[in-house]
């Protein structure tokens, strides 16, 4: 077993995925695999990640997860170099309006399912081929306090959170007997770009989330996930619920 593991990480360009990057390349055994729509976030990502950690193998390309067919030949098509996979970690998804299930846009509801539960299935089907040699495997699924909890007008982000709780604990019974681990992470408030997507571009509703108390950082959840890949090849780490010191569940959050 090579002491080098390979990470591939969707999602890169911005928030926990950005933030995991960074943090993996500091841990210093691992090659890594971005990707996002946004290539030139990509390309300064990892420009930072060279100046800073200049040893680090680092390998980005452009992906938006939805497009079946772009997923399997990217990733079916990796450079040589970084096409055995040792590590999955499904993160890129996002959430779209906060709206009642009667009022809600039909949409903003295909773009989430697309993303958050159809795009994170096309990538581990296509990225399960290149886990198979090693024995070693680990897939890190990031979930959210929505995959445990239904909050007001959640209602489709929701779903397809509970769907990454579910398909969580599925995988790990159909990967068992291959060795491949499978975790879920499931953060709940992260100050990054989550919001401002939610609401479309509306910086001041979205700067709004995380006001008045202290919500987590993209970094606290590097940790966890940094964490998780550094436990003996025998521990797995099934299912982390990682909250702001403030928030006490999806609803109850403890504003000064
Ligand atoms: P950000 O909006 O900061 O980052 C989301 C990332 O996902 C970006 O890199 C974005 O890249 C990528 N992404 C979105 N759509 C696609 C797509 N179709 N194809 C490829 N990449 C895509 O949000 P977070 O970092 O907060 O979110 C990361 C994950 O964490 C998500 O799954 C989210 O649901 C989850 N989460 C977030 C919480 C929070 O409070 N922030 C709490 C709980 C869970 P690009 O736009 O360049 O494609
Ligand atoms: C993101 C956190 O509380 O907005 O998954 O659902 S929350």
């Amino acid at each position: 077993m090579s002491d080098i593991r390979t990470v591939l990480i969707t999602g890169a360009s911005a928030g926990i995925g950005e933030a995991t990057a960074l943090q993996l390349a500091k841990d210093g055994n691992y090659r890594l695999v971005l990707c996002a729509r946004r290539i030139q976030k990509l390309e300064a990502l990892k420009k930072r990640i060279l100046s800073d950690f200049p040893n680090t193998d680092i390998h980005i390309f452009e992906l938006d997860v939805r497009d079946k067919g772009a997923v399997e030949s990217s990733i079916s098509n990796l450079p040589s170099d970084y096409s055995k996979i040792d590590v999955l970690i499904n993160n890129a998804g996002l959430s779209q309006g906060l709206d009642p299930i009667d009022t809600g846009l039909t949409d903003d509801w295909d773009r989430m399912i697309d993303t958050n539960l159809k795009g994170l299935l096309y990538v581990t089907h296509s990225t399960l081929p290149l886990m198979k040699e090693c024995k070693n495997g680990q897939i890190i699924n990031i979930g959210s306090i929505a995959a445990k909890q239904v909050y007001p007008k959640g209602n489709v982000y929701n779903a397809t959170k509970h769907a990454v709780d579910a398909l969580s604990k599925a995988m790990r019974i159909d990967l068992v007997e291959k060795g491949i681990k499978v975790s879920a992470v499931h953060p709940g408030m992260v100050e990054t770009e989550f919001s401002e997507v939610r609401f479309k571009g509306d910086k001041e509703r979205a700067k709004k989330v995380y006001q008045d108390f202290t919500p987590l950082t993209g970094g606290d959840i590097a940790d966890v996930i940094s964490y998780i890949l550094k436990v003996p090849e025998h521990v797995n780490i099934d299912d982390v619920l990682v909250m702001p010191k403030a928030q006490a569940n999806a609803y109850v959050t403890h504003k000064n």
